[in-house]
């Protein structure tokens, strides 16, 4: 069954609300959320505050917008989107530099190589720009972990940071096709285990198929490192995938890079809930300025339309 307009709002939203509301949290240990909140309480009684999104949402426009252009992604027109879409919301140390060199005409490919004493970046940037690409390539799983890798590769060049983006991409592939149906959380872990490369997710993907739903996910982390979070936002979904507010009420709990936990797995869920799932007091917060709301749920359905293009031509 093709996805529907309703699931690509679903991840615009589910995203941008999580990265905003996330972002107030930003860095606070999660007993310290929990004594300020606790966090259900945050995502529930949101609500007449303006929040705004951070670099989680600004770089997955460019994705967005280089997938409604091109039908593909190539790296460097993604580049240059990212230098066009550049206004300060938080970056990476390491993506801040690069996409200065990249709006600076320097030679940011060798830069993105070794942006960490010679090695490239294992952020959980790739992953947490990726979501859409997931349900834009879906169903082919082994097209939408090649172009999530292709659509990490000017900022995230460490096997760690593109294992990261390849397997946030096919989670989202994975949540939109189970729409409609019970969700099989075993099947969905045990799928994305067998498109782990590299042995900090496949160590990670063995632990979590070993895991009750209501077990602590401390073990898989929650700072900004891709091995440190795309584990543990990929398991707040699966763990509650009919909530978006358990969804994103977990990741808040965590603690630490919290924007980032809640905008991964608040994007999953929108793209199993579609935008119905994501509450509209939740949604009623989010910053409607030139780049807000407004213009996300525009690129949204942009998206979606390019998407049905494919879905005729197949
Ligand atoms: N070796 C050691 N530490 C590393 C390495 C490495 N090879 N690569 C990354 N780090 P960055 P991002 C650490 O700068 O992934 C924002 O808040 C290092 O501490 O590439 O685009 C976003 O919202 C580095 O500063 O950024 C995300 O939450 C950090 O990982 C988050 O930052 C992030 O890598 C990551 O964004
Ligand atoms: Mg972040």
């Amino acid at each position: 069954m093709p996805l529907t307009k309703d699931q690509f709002a679903g991840v615009m939203m589910g995203l941008a609300v999580g990265d905003a509301l996330g972002a107030a949290w930003e860095g606070m240990t999660s007993d310290l959320i929990f004594e300020m909140g606790p966090a259900d309480k945050i995502v529930e009684h949101a609500s007449g505050r303006e929040i705004y999104y951070t670099d989680d949402t600004q770089m997955t426009i460019s994705v967005v917008q280089t997938l409604i252009e091109l039908g593909t992604i190539e790296k460097h027109y993604l580049a240059r989107k990212f230098a066009e879409n550049h206004p300060d919301r938080g970056y990476g140390q390491g993506a801040r530099r690069i996409i200065n060199a990249i709006g600076a005409g320097e030679d940011w490919e060798t830069l993105a190589a070794n942006v960490f004493n010679g090695k490239g970046s294992l952020g959980n940037g790739g992953a947490m720009r990726v979501v859409p690409l997931g349900l834009f390539f879906a169903p082919d799983l082994n097209l939408v972990a090649e172009q999530a890798a292709l659509s990490a590769a000017p900022t995230h060049t460490h096997e760690i940071g593109v294992d990261g983006a390849r397997l946030m991409a096919v989670a989202a592939a994975l949540a939109a096709e189970s729409a409609g149906q019970p969700f099989d959380r075993q099947a969905f872990l045990t799928q994305l285990r067998s498109f782990a490369e590299t042995e900090e997710f496949q160590w990670q993907f063995d632990h979590a198929l070993e895991l009750e739903p209501h077990q602590s996910l401390r073990s898989f982390g929650c700072s900004l490192e891709a091995q440190r979070s795309v584990v543990t936002s990929v398991m707040c979904f699966a763990n509650s995938p009919d909530s978006y507010p358990e969804t994103i009420s977990r990741a808040i709990g965590q603690g630490d890079d919290v924007d980032t936990l809640a905008a991964m797995a608040g994007a999953l869920a929108g793209a199993r809930l579609g935008i119905g799932g994501v509450p509209k007091h939740l949604i009623d917060c989010l910053e409607d300025n030139h780049q807000g709301q407004s213009f996300l749920l525009d690129l949204a359905e942009q998206l979606w339309r390019r998407y049905q293009l494919g879905c005729a031509s197949a």
